[in-house]
């Protein structure tokens, strides 16, 4: 008994229909037009599969649209699905009884295999309906929704903080200004006083995944002008390990929820291995992590407090090389190096209970132990050379009873492209923004 479906069959359960008739709706992704037969592979983003014509009925209007269609149009098939041991996709094809040209693409695109990454950035829509760019998104999804829940779990509460500011956050030196209503405003450089606000407003566990800009001049593969933050922040902390065991946990769950959904899809299409990683993360402090490259023979200009991109590929490999692990936290930062609001503890004011955590090399955070007392805050701004006028509501947040507390931020597209091996940030960006690049 055959079935006719009217509503559309996703490429994937096309296995499940055989002999139904069935409408697909996707793009040509390949055409073959022979003397006798006509084969086009229709691609949606579920999969690809073969539609077959037998050319010379009387007034074929399916010869004819086959003839006229060019690859990447949009089309919708109307057809039985029939079992074909010699079609690679799956075994299975389908004769088409009706092919409808949706929207016809130009001949010649833009972009094929062999584009470099700067045109394939002009050309990005094109360049995201191949399966292995799609995937990225797919997994970022994944990403977002383990987060998400990991956070809620761990009784965080989303909040969305403004990315217009009035005065410039962390630093000056970063931030892109807009004109305000003829005045200045400026783009939020991460949601660090705002996260901290909501931990004065008396939200227990702050968590937002929202866009923070950053104006940098950086060309680098782990740079862009605009990305997606992760942040959390935490009340009532006994100590930054409770924010590091806290993003242990989330990064442990966000890993295995990818390797149970995507580890395959990823493995073929990207060649990556999903694994999760053991608990608790290696962790190493700064000055320990400098003394250990010096005798490996690292010493550039600068690394007596702080280490370059060099330095913590360096690190990475020697603790990789120890322990087995892909991650690292650095944790102690000098002062010197680090914001004015970290916390500095009682034991040693040169340093910070802040840390970086390293994956493969390359920093995905920055966290830290917050000062939560409104003189020493102001001590550690004063020492920083830094006025406190701009800042006054940040201030005053600790004016009236501040918990302890602490946080991190997290890049979103630095975590992917270390994922799923990504040459670049802007691979795993769907439209990347960087100092050459506001287009498309
Ligand atoms: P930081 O400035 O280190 O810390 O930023 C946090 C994380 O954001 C990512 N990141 C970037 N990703 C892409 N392009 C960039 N230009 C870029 N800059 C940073 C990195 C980095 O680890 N307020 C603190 C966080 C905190 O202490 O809670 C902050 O913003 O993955």
């Amino acid at each position: 008994m055959t079935r006719t479906l009217p509503t559309r069959t996703l490429v994937r359960d096309l296995t499940g229909r055989l002999d139904d008739v069935v409408t697909v709706y996707g793009w040509i992704d390949t055409l073959r037009l022979q003397r006798r037969m006509q084969f086009a592979v229709v691609r949606d983003h579920t999969g690809s599969v073969q539609v077959t014509h037998a050319r010379g009925g009387a007034d074929d209007a399916i010869e004819a649209a086959f003839e006229r269609v060019t690859v990447e149009s949009a089309v919708k098939v109307i057809g039985r699905v029939v079992a074909n041991p010699v079609v690679k996709l799956a075994g299975i094809e389908i004769r088409p009884e009706r092919v409808e040209i949706v929207s016809l693409a130009e001949a010649g695109l833009p972009i094929d295999r062999n584009t470099g990454p700067d045109r394939r950035q002009d050309w990005r829509f094109l360049d995201v309906r191949r399966p292995e760019r799609r995937l990225v998104f797919d997994v970022q999804t994944t990403v977002e929704q383990a987060m998400r829940r990991v956070a809620a779990a761990e009784g965080c509460t989303e909040m969305h903080t403004p990315k217009l500011m009035g005065t410039a956050s962390e630093s000056g030196a970063e931030v892109f200004t807009v004109d305000y209503f003829g005045r200045s405003a400026y783009l939020a450089q991460s949601p660090q006083f705002y996260k901290q606000t909501a931990i004065a407003a008396g939200i227990d566990r702050v968590f937002e995944i929202g866009p923070v800009f950053r104006a940098e001049p950086s060309y680098t593969s782990r740079h862009a002008t605009e990305f997606t933050g992760v942040d959390a922040e935490l009340a009532w902390i006994d100590g930054v390990g409770d924010v590091m065991a806290f993003e242990e946990r989330m990064l442990v769950a966000v890993l295995a929820d990818v390797r149970d959904r995507h580890g395959a899809e990823i493995e073929r299409l990207l060649g990556v291995e999903v694994t999760v990683p053991a608990t608790p993360f290696p962790r190493i402090a700064m000055a320990d992590a400098l003394t250990r490259l010096r005798a490996a023979g690292w010493d550039p200009a600068g690394a007596a407090v702080d280490l370059d991109p060099e330095g913590e590929r360096r690190l990475a490999a020697l603790i990789a090389e120890e322990t087995g692990h892909a991650f690292v936290f650095v944790t102690r930062f000098p002062a010197s190096v680090r914001p004015f609001y970290h916390l500095r503890p009682d034991d040693d004011p040169t340093v910070t209970e802040s840390f970086d955590l390293l994956w493969k090399g390359v920093e995905i955070t920055t966290g830290a132990q917050r000062e939560h007392r409104y003189d020493r805050l102001l001590g550690q701004l004063r020492e920083k050379g830094m006025d406190a006028a701009p800042l006054a509501s940040y201030l005053d947040c600790f004016r009236f009873g501040m918990p302890t507390h602490g946080g991190f931020g997290l890049g979103l597209s630095r975590v992917l492209m270390l994922l799923l091996g990504l040459p670049s940030i802007r691979d795993a960006t769907f439209l990347f923004r960087g100092p050459n690049r506001l287009e498309p």
